[in-house]
């Protein structure tokens, strides 16, 4: 066999078996590099005589030629399977299925806080907004809370690095009563509303989270009694836990803002949980002095004031044991309010 079709062949043989473009330059130095076998012979022709030169260089040139061409086709294939390759690897399935979108809920306490503000309203009640940063005068001055009352602690409030614009201290509200006395300071009695709100206070504990929500209710005008409260409240709770079958009880209590006041407490006459009173919320008879605070005269104008917390709302209606769930976020507990 000529050994130029030998050298050809060794040649498709190698760059055949280069499975990179690395391991192919490398046998391409080999076939027609400097040093190559080709270049080899090239100048092996400079001891052959004119005329064979001639021609033996023809055929060495054509199978230089021939050995290229076999090199660029190579190289062609490897850049070729290099790109299947990665267009296999990047390929998008455009048939799998979307990982969608997960739907939100509602939280459990806001669920509670939503019912409220629907159950007052429907008779009547406003809602009432305000701020979640108070200054120390709507949160315990105008609420008859002593100048050196422990609520006013360090030790029991969130106090704010920064004064008011009139110098006072600001604090996170530690009830929603500051919101209260600010719409009845622009309202004319008669006052019905209620102020649903994030609160705060220095407690954190199995029972106490340092935010926590609350509900207040007041209702002011020239004649109203803890009868009226006394309606109130127990029609709310028998909507709020949609049965009739609920007794509610005054116990004697202490507030600063009220006088008298009580603790409500209520019984489920019916169902697994009848029998045992539960304490349900605070009230009391709006004191004197709050009633000054709301600019009114406290000779004409009385009224009933309640706080009542959400989470224990929401626990009861529930039957949610530990108040630590509603804080950790943890779906597999939320879900089951959004069913
Ligand atoms: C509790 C006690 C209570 C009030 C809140 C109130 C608000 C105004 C005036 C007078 Cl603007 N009182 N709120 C009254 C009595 C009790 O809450 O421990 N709740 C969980």
């Amino acid at each position: 066999m000529d050994p130029l079709d030998i050298l050809i062949s060794d040649a498709q043989r190698a760059f055949a078996a280069a499975a990179q473009p690395a391991a192919l330059e490398n046998e391409k130095a080999r076939f027609l590099g400097k040093g190559g076998s080709l270049a080899l012979l090239l100048k092996g022709l400079a001891q052959l005589e004119p005329e064979q030169r001639r021609s033996e260089g023809a055929r060495i040139n054509a199978a230089k030629a021939r050995v290229e061409e076999l090199l660029h086709a190579r190289r062609e294939q490897l850049a070729q399977s290099e790109l299947d390759l990665r267009l296999a690897a990047e390929a998008v399935d455009v048939s799998l299925p979307g990982r969608g979108r997960g739907v939100a809920g509602i939280h459990p306490i806001m669920r509670t806080w939503m019912r409220i503000e629907e159950i007052f309203s429907s008779i009547g009640f406003d809602v009432a907004n305000g701020p979640e940063i108070e200054n120390d005068w709507y949160n315990f001055t105008a609420l008859n809370n002593p100048e050196n009352h422990p609520a006013r602690s360090m030790q029991d409030t969130f106090y704010v690095d920064a004064r008011d614009s009139e110098g006072k201290p600001l604090l996170l509200r530690t009830h929603t009563s500051p919101m209260q006395v600010r719409y009845a300071r622009r309202t004319r009695p008669p006052l019905r509303v209620i102020a649903p709100g994030r609160t705060y206070r220095v407690d954190s504990d199995a029972t106490h989270s340092p935010m926590f929500h609350q509900v207040e209710g007041l209702w002011i005008d020239e004649y109203v009694s803890f009868a009226d409260l006394k309606g109130v409240y127990t029609d709310f709770l028998r909507r709020f836990f949609e049965s009739e079958e609920l007794q509610v009880r005054f116990r004697p209590s202490y507030f600063p803002f009220t006088e008298p006041s009580a603790e409500i407490d209520m019984m489920f006459t019916s169902g697994a949980r009848k029998g045992r009173w539960l304490e349900i919320s605070g009230a009391g008879q709006v004191h004197p002095s709050v009633v000054r605070s709301f600019g009114l005269d406290p000779e004409r104008y009385i009224g009933f004031a309640f706080g009542s917390g959400l989470e224990r709302l929401t626990m009861l209606r529930y039957g949610v044991s530990d108040l630590r769930l509603f804080f950790e976020g943890d779906l597999r507990f939320l879900e089951q309010f959004n069913r």
